[in-house]
C-alpha cells in the first residue's frame, strides 16, 4: 500500500469552466494547463452533496490524457473522502457501460472522461462530465453549480502519493478509500443479454444474415467484438476498426455518412453486407444502415417505437416516447397512433433523465444519432444495434423494406441537418440574434409556397420539476408540418458552431423516394434568407450535411 497524506494546494479561478450540452469540452492542451483538471474536479466535489464514503464510478473513452486524468481524480476523490471507486480495467468505459455500472452499484455518481464524437489527441479534444445516481447526466442545477464553484475555487485537495495500476481487475487501498478494477465490458453485455433475444439474434446470423460494425477505432471496439462476434456469431472481422486508440486512428469518431464514410461506401456497394452500424468515441451515439439505404436517427427512434412490442423486454411497456426539439417528428405520428405521449425538450440527454426516472417515457431519442432507452440515463450506442437486429429476427424482412413499409404508415419526415462550423462566435450570435428578433413577426408570412404558422425561440419547462430551460433554439414551422430550427451547437471547441435543422413531412407514397437535398430545396433557401446567414458570416456553404 503507497503511503500517502493529504495534500492542500492553492490555486486561482479559470473563467472558462461553464459545462456545456455534455460536460467541459476543451483542446487537450488546454486541460493540461496547471491546476486546470483539478479545479474543476474539486468543483464538482463541491457542488454534489454528500459523498463521504460512498462508491464513485470513474472511466472514459481512451483517448488521449485519459489516463493521466483517471490519476488525479483517484487521488482527489480519496482526499476529499470517498468511500470507493470503481475504474474500468485500463481507465475504459463506454457512456452507456458507464451508466450501466452506476445503476447496478448504486454508486453515488460518476465521472466520465470523454469528449465524445470529437476528434483525440495531444492537440485535440478531451472531456469530463458528471454524472448523478440515476446513471444520466447531471441536471442544469448542479452544472451552474459547478460553474460558480469553478470562478471561486482557492484550493483543492489531493494526495502525495504514488498511481494506481488500473491494467488488471484487482482492489487496491488508497489512503482507505478502495479502488476497485472491474471489467469494462462484463455488466454491460450482461444487461443486453437480459434485454434482447439473442438466441433469436444468433439463430438469424448462422442461417447467414451478414453485418459490419464500425467501432471507429473508438471505444466500443471491445463491447462490439465480445457482443456481436463472440456472443452473437458474427463472423470474425464483423466489427471494423475494433481496436480503441488513443487518437482514433486520427480519424473523427462521429458515427454518420460523412464520418464512417468507408462503412456508408461498403453499405452502398454490391458487397453490401444485410445490415451495417457505427458507433462514435464513447459509444452512445449509432448510426444504423441498411444495404442501399441510410436511417436517420429521427426514423431510427421512430421505427424502434412502432416495433417495440416485438422485443418482450419492451413489449406492453412502453410508456411514452421523448425527442430533442431539432429530431424530426416521426416519432410524433408513432406515438399519436399508439396512443402514447410524446415530448419534446431541448437538445442534451440530460432532459430525458427526468421524464425516465418519473416513468412518463420509455424510449427517446435525438437527431445527433443517439438512441435509447429507460434502462440507463445515456444513449446507447449498441444497444439501439442489438434493437435493430432483434425486430430484424423477429420481421425477417430488410432494413430498407421496414423502412420503407414504415413511411408508408406514417409518412415519410425527409430531414437534414447542416453544420457552418467553426464561425467567429460573434457572426453566430449575430445570426441568432438576429432571428430572436425577427421570430415574433413571422407567424402567418408566406414563403413560396409555404405559409409560417409558428416561430418563436424555444423555452421549455420541464413536467416533472417545473423548471424552465430557454433559448433553446429557433422553430420556424410551416402550414404543411415542417419545420427549420436554428440552434448553436454546445459541444464544439473552436468558435462556434450553427447548426441548421430541415425537415418537411410527406404522405404521398408516390413522392416518397426524392433525393433528401432536393426535397428539402425550398427550405434550404427560405433558411438562408431569412437568417441573412452568408452576410452575417460570409459563409457560402455548409461545413458538414448530414
Ligand atoms: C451531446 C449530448 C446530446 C446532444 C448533443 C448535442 O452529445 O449528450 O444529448 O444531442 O451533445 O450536440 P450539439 O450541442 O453539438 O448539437 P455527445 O454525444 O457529444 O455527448
Amino acid at each position: 500500500m503507497p503511503t500517502s497524506s493529504i495534500t492542500t494546494v492553492s490555486t486561482t479561478p479559470f473563467d472558462d469552466q461553464k459545462p456545456g450540452t455534455s460536460g467541459l469540452r476543451k483542446k487537450v492542451k488546454h486541460f493540461q494547463q496547471i491546476n486546470y483538471l483539478e479545479n474543476f474536479v474539486q468543483s464538482i466535489f463541491a457542488s454534489i452533496g454528500n459523498f463521504q464514503g460512498k462508491t464513485l464510478i470513474l472511466g472514459g473513452d481512451g483517448r488521449f490524457y485519459n489516463n493521466d486524468a483517471i490519476q488525479v481524480i483517484l487521488k482527489m476523490a480519496s482526499a476529499n473522502g470517498f468511500g470507493k471507486v470503481i475504474v474500468g480495467q485500463n481507465g475504459i468505459f463506454s457512456t452507456p457501460a458507464a451508466s450501466v455500472v452506476i445503476r447496478k452499484n448504486q454508486a453515488y455518481g460518476g465521472i466520465i472522461l470523454s469528449a465524445s464524437h470529437n476528434p483525440g489527441g495531444p492537440d485535440e479534444d478531451f472531456g469530463i462530465k458528471y454524472n448523478t445516481g440515476n446513471g444520466g447526466p447531471a441536471p442544469e442545477k448542479i452544472t451552474d453549480a459547478i460553474y460558480s464553484k469553478t470562478l471561486e475555487i482557492t484550493e483543492y485537495l489531493t494526495l502525495d502519493t504514488d498511481n494506481i495500476d488500473i491494467t488488471h481487475v484487482a482492489s487496491h487501498d488508497l489512503n482507505g478509500m478502495t479502488v476497485e478494477i472491474i471489467d469494462s465490458v462484463e455488466d454491460y453485455a450482461q444487461l443486453m443479454n437480459e434485454l434482447f433475444d439473442f438466441d433469436a439474434i444468433r439463430n438469424m446470423i448462422s442461417d447467414g444474415f451478414t453485418l459490419c460494425f464500425d467501432a471507429m477505432h473508438a471505444v466500443t471496439g471491445p463491447y462490439a467484438l465480445e457482443i456481436l462476434e463472440n456472443q452473437l456469431g458474427a463472423k470474425k472481422g464483423s466489427v471494423i476498426n475494433g481496436i480503441p486508440q488513443e487518437d482514433f486512428g486520427g480519424g473523427h469518431p462521429d458515427p454518420n455518412l460523412v464520418h464512417a464514410h468507408h462503412l456508408a461506401e461498403l453499405m452502398f456497394s454490391e458487397q453490401s453486407p444485410d445490415f451495417g452500424a457505427a458507433s462514435d468515441g464513447d459509444g452512445d451515439r449509432n448510426m444504423i444502415v441498411g444495404n442501399n439505404i441510410f436511417v436517420t436517427p429521427s426514423d431510427s427512434l421512430a421505427i424502434i417505437t412502432a416495433n417495440a412490442d416485438l422485443v418482450s423486454a419492451y413489449k406492453g411497456k412502453v410508456m411514452g416516447v421523448a425527442r430533442s426539439m431539432p429530431t424530426s417528428q416521426a416519432s410524433d405520428q408513432v406515438a399519436k397512433k399508439m396512443g402514447i405521449e410524446s415530448y419534446e425538450t431541448p437538445t442534451g440527454w440530460k432532459f430525458f433523465g427526468n421524464l425516465m426516472d418519473a416513468d412518463k417515457v420509455t424510449l427517446c431519442g435525438e437527431e445527433s444519432f443517439g438512441t435509447g432507452s429507460s434502462h440507463i440515463r445515456e444513449k446507447d450506442g449498441l444497444w439501439a444495434v442489438l434493437f435493430w437486429l432483434n425486430i430484424l429476427a423477429v420481421r425477417k424482412e430488410s432494413v430498407a423494406d421496414i423502412v420503407k413499409q414504415h413511411w408508408h404508415e406514417f409518412g415519410r419526415n425527409y430531414y437534414s441537418r447542416h453544420d457552418y462550423e467553426a464561425i467567429e462566435s460573434d457572426s453566430a450570435n449575430n445570426v441568432m440574434e438576429g432571428l430572436r428578433n425577427k421570430v415574433k413577426n413571422l407567424i402567418n408570412t408566406q414563403t413560396g409556397s409555404l405559409t409560417i404558422s409558428y416561430s418563436d425561440d424555444f423555452c421549455y419547462t420541464d413536467p416533472v420539476d417545473n423548471s424552465v430551460s430557454d433559448h433553446q433554439g429557433i422553430r420556424i414551422g410551416f402550414n404543411n408540418g415542417s419545420r427549420i430550427i436554428f440552434r448553436l451547437s454546445g459541444t464544439g471547441t473552436s468558435g462556434a458552431t450553427l447548426r441548421i435543422y430541415y425537415e418537411s413531412y410527406e404522405t404521398n407514397p408516390d413522392n416518397m423516394n426524392q433525393d433528401t437535398q432536393q426535397a428539402l430545396d425550398e427550405l434550404i433557401k427560405i433558411s438562408l434568407e431569412i437568417s441573412d446567414l452568408q452576410t452575417l458570416t460570409g459563409r457560402t456553404e455548409a461545413t458538414v450535411i448530414t
